[in-house]
């Protein structure tokens, strides 16, 4: 049975994953309608994970014996001002999730759930490889600053910067 501290913060966390994957639509949308095709297709994608990483949770919760609850998402900003604000709002939204994760697994240590922490090394990982793709992508946007035609290759190339996709593990 799911120790009822830990199944409500990991609601929590699932409702957390499901607004990141929200923002992330939103954002793709934005880019798309902007013309960069790249982006979408790689924000598409990203969104998709973010669902991936909240039904991991709702499974993980109800084979628990617990029970998942889905709630209301906030509405997602639907516009930027420049890839590099989209990209700098991604980055602050995944440092600030992976705070939370941290803060779940040491939630785990104090209750003794071994079970979950275990469970919850995935989404460490996770969070490494995603904040890592981000600050990778912010550092090329600063390299090309308001340059169209760099502008113009990034959205190209930024589908090579995708990292592993371990998401269906
Ligand atoms: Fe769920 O990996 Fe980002 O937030």
């Amino acid at each position: 049975m799911l120790n009822p501290k830990i199944q409500i913060e990991l609601n929590k966390q699932l409702n957390r994953e499901g607004e990141a994957s929200q923002i992330y639509l939103a954002m793709s949308s934005w880019a798309e309608y902007q013309g960069f095709e790249g982006v979408c297709e790689f924000l598409y994608t990203h969104s998709d994970e973010e669902r991936i990483h909240m039904l991991k949770l709702v499974r993980y919760i109800n084979e628990r014996g617990g029970q998942a609850i889905i709630t209301a998402l906030p509405l997602p900003k639907d516009t930027y001002i420049s890839l590099k604000e989209l990209f700098e709002s991604l980055f602050e939204h995944e440092k600030k999730v992976s705070e939370e994760i941290n803060l779940l697994v040491d939630l785990t240590l104090r209750e003794r759930d071994y079970s979950t922490h275990n469970f919850l090394q995935w989404y460490v990982a996770e969070q490494i490889e995603e904040e890592r793709l981000a600050k990778l992508i912010l550092d090329k946007l600063d390299l090309i600053g308001e340059d169209k035609g760099g502008l113009y290759l990034f959205d190209r190339d930024i589908q090579n910067f995708h990292g592993k996709d371990d998401t269906k593990t």
